[in-house]
C-alpha cells in the first residue's frame, strides 16, 4: 500500500468532506482515506499498482476542488 497527501483547496464544509472522502474511497485501488478539513488535505492509502497519485487527484479535482500534490 502506498500513501499519498493530497492538498485540497475549497472544501468549506463537513459536506465537502463527505464528498472527497466517497469520491476517493469508492475508487478501485483505494483502501483508506481519511479527510481533513482544517488541515485541508487527503490522506490516501491506495494500491500503486490499481490507481495512479494523478487519477485520484483527478476525480477530486473534478468535483470542484483544488487539488495538488
Ligand atoms: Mo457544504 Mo461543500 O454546504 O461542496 S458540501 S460547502
Amino acid at each position: 500500500m502506498t500513501e499519498l497527501v493530497l492538498n485540497i483547496d475549497g472544501m468549506t464544509c463537513g459536506g465537502c468532506v463527505k464528498s472527497v472522502s466517497g469520491i476517493l474511497g469508492t475508487m478501485a485501488g483505494v483502501a483508506e482515506v481519511q479527510v481533513s478539513l482544517e488541515e485541508k488535505r487527503a490522506t490516501v492509502d491506495y494500491d500503486a499498482a490499481v490507481v495512479s497519485p494523478q487519477e485520484l487527484a483527478a476525480a477530486v479535482a473534478d468535483a470542484g476542488f483544488d487539488v495538488s500534490f
